[in-house]
């Protein structure tokens, strides 16, 4: 397997590259961020902002920039003015997957040994919402990478796919289980097996995203999305995003009597129904 692997990936990085090898190397390192830009957005700056920012490569996942990613994200959930967090790319790709020069000298006893890419789901600790929002390619990691996030937004000409299979690999950082969830079976069967693209609209329809609007018009959509989040109560929404993440884990019964137990939580604080508020 990986003899066949390795063969693989040597192959398909002479097209990738086009002769050139893969010159960008991952920059990133301790102190300030190399890989991604973030701030803060919003009328009240309620919503983290970070833009993977690697466009040489396409914004391909290197370590350095997962760990960058991983700081940006758990700052932004302890700090208390922040309420959602945008993860975007580039017009030309949200994320043309793991850095293929990074992973390719890699052997089995590196990745199994180091647990490769398990840093990967620090991002699922996060208890904030994380809107991906998709411009051009998500592909392999990036697709991942959008699926690990609560809602995925795409620009008109986004494209999603798994294209490990052309590599000689599998989807390695949830591919495999998180888009049959989000598809179904069928879909993901064809997606993984094959390696083939499907653009935003057919995402859309098979529910891998919640929306589509002009590619010129995604960033202000998923701030809106975000600004409209930051407007609830944190608690609320950290009990939704609970609730619901509980739906993919736990049995239904479980998933259920979680729900149940949050919702009674919610009436030990002040909220709207007690405050009699008006929610409109
Ligand atoms: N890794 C590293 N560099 C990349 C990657 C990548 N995944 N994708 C593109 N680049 C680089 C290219 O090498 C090129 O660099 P250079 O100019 O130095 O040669 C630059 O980005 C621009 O790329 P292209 O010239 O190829 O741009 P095109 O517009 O012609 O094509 C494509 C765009 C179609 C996206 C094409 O670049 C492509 O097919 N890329 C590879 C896509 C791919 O196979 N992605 C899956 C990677 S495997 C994966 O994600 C495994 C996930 C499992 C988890 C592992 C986590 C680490």
């Amino acid at each position: 397997m990986l003899g066949i692997a390795r063969t693989g990936i040597r192959f398909t990085l002479a097209s990738v590259a086009r002769g050139n090898g893969l010159r960008q190397l991952c920059s990133g390192g301790s102190g300030s961020y190399k890989n991604i830009l973030v701030e803060k957005k919003g009328d009240k700056s309620q919503v983290g902002f970070v833009r993977l920012n690697r466009p040489k490569a396409l914004n391909s996942l290197c370590d350095d920039l997962l760990r960058e990613l991983n700081v940006a994200f758990r700052e932004f959930d302890a700090d208390p003015s922040v309420k959602a967090i945008v993860l975007t790319g580039s017009s030309k790709a949200f994320a043309a997957g793991a850095d293929i020069k990074e992973m390719q000298p890699k052997t089995y006893s590196t990745v199994f040994g180091t647990n490769f890419i398990n840093d990967w789901t620090e991002m699922l600790r996060i208890r904030k919402p994380i809107i991906a929002a998709v411009n051009g390619y998500a592909l392999g990691g990036g697709c991942e990478l959008a699926m690990m996030c609560d809602i995925i937004y795409a620009g008109d000409s986004a494209k999603f796919a798994q294209p490990e299979i052309r590599l000689g690999t599998i989807p390695g950082a949830g591919g495999t289980q998180r888009l049959p969830r989000a598809v179904g079976k069928s879909k993901a069967m064809e997606m993984c097996l094959t390696g083939d693209m499907i653009t935003a609209k057919e995402a859309e329809s098979a529910g891998l995203v919640s929306k589509v609007v002009p590619a010129d018009k995604l960033e202000a959509a998923a701030l809106d999305l975000a600004e409209r989040i930051s407007r609830m109560s944190l608690m609320a929404i950290y009990a939704a995003k609970e609730s619901i993440n509980a739906a993919y884990e736990a049995p239904l019964s479980q998933g259920l009597l979680l729900e149940r137990r949050l919702f009674h939580a919610s009436f030990g604080r002040a909220t709207a129904l007690r405050r009699n508020v008006s929610l409109h």
